[in-house]
């Protein structure tokens, strides 16, 4: 059973002019891609072969840890922005966040610094915690919450690849495109 790569959630378009059809030409169509296409020649004809994502991204450590944690992270990130994203959340998430961090422009705010202070290539993420709590977390490389007990909510790619087309190397620049992307509706139908 082979790992597929899932159709962008839009048009590579549709997020312009904050994420360019350039970028996700890169991002989705080679960088996404190229993880499925490692991920399932490193499983072919082994014990894996038979996985479903989330177990090999649990059971397996290295390279294919590496390529499998990558295709679920970009499948999440996809689904965290929106071309219809931004603004504020309502309800029950609003609530939480509010509980967690103060208020919505808190969140915003430890988010962005978690994001911009990720060091090198990663993600920073809005988890809940087993507790119900909201917390946000940053994770280097390809490591991805769904390998701890924390339930991802939404995530940011802070990978460079994610930005250097439109942005260069001003990682606040694409943080400020995240926010007007956010797919706050997706966060809410996560929440447990
Ligand atoms: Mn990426």
């Amino acid at each position: 059973m082979a790992i597929e790569l899932p159709p962008l959630p839009y048009d590579r378009s549709a997020l312009e002019p904050q994420i360019s059809a350039e970028t996700l030409d890169f991002h989705f169509g080679k960088h996404h891609q190229a993880y499925v296409t490692k991920t399932n020649s490193m499983i072919k004809e082994t014990e894996f072969e038979s996985m479903v994502l989330e177990d090999l991204i649990r059971k397996t450590s290295g390279g294919l840890f590496n390529n499998a944690a990558q295709v679920w992270n970009h499948s999440f990130y996809w689904n965290s922005l929106s071309p219809q994203g931004g603004g504020d959340p309502h309800g029950k998430l609003a609530d939480a966040l509010v509980k967690a961090f103060g208020s919505i422009d808190g969140f915003r705010e430890t988010f962005t610094k978690t994001a911009i202070g990720t060091f090198g290539s990663g993600w920073a993420w809005l988890v809940q915690r087993p507790d119900g709590s909201l917390a946000i977390v940053s994770t280097s490389n390809a490591a991805t919450p769904i390998t701890g007990a924390d339930r991802p909510l939404l995530t940011c790619d802070v990978w460079e690849h994610a930005y250097y087309i439109d942005y260069r190397n001003a990682r606040p620049k694409y943080l400020e495109a995240f926010w007007n992307l956010l797919n706050w509706e997706f966060a809410a139908s996560l929440l447990a």
